[in-house]
């Protein structure tokens, strides 16, 4: 049994409803497939506000907490959870800065985003919230355990 069927690491990653609506959906899902990391779980739902709240939480005492809100239950959300070594930080890289401005180009929001309230994408920032947030999102049932390509990608 090789190393990595163990315990790989995995994250959330969301793509808001102005990255489905702008037809982003297959760019966005071809960065992390290309990067050599694997699709576990994928569905689109449009949650109701008082999900999107629950999703940001941690948000609850900021100003923009509840446009937050709304933006996200405003349509549908492609939801996916991401495994591979590294996923929950390297994920973050490949989707860059919170601020769109602040991202570099070649990630995500550097590539594709203007503004903050406009940015996506969403990724997980810690094993902690990793697990958290694709525990409200998906049932165990919908992460797909599947061999693929790891020989050509782990050593
Ligand atoms: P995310 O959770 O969506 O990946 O974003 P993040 O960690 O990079 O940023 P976070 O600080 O957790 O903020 C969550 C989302 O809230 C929106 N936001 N709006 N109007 C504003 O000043 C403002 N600041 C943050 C963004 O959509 C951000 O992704």
């Amino acid at each position: 049994q090789e190393a990595h069927a163990a315990e790989m690491e995995r994250t959330f990653i969301a793509i808001k409803p102005d990255g489905v609506q702008r037809g982003l959906i297959s760019e966005i899902l071809s960065r992390f497939e290309r990067k050599g990391f694997k699709l576990v779980a994928i569905k689109i739902v449009v949650p109701s506000k008082d999900f999107a709240g629950r999703h940001y939480h941690d948000l609850k005492e900021r100003p923009f907490f509840s446009g937050l809100c709304d933006f996200l239950s405003s349509g549908p959300v492609v939801a996916m959870v991401w495994e591979g070594e590294g996923v929950i930080r390297y994920g973050r890289k490949l989707i860059g800065a919170t601020d769109p401005q602040k991202s570099v180009p070649g990630t995500i929001r550097g590539d594709l985003a203007v503004l903050v309230g406009r940015n996506i994408i969403h990724g997980s920032d810690g094993p902690e919230t990793a697990k958290d947030e694709i525990k409200l999102w998906f049932k165990q049932e919908e992460l797909v355990k599947y061999t693929s390509n790891e020989k050509w990608i782990y050593s």
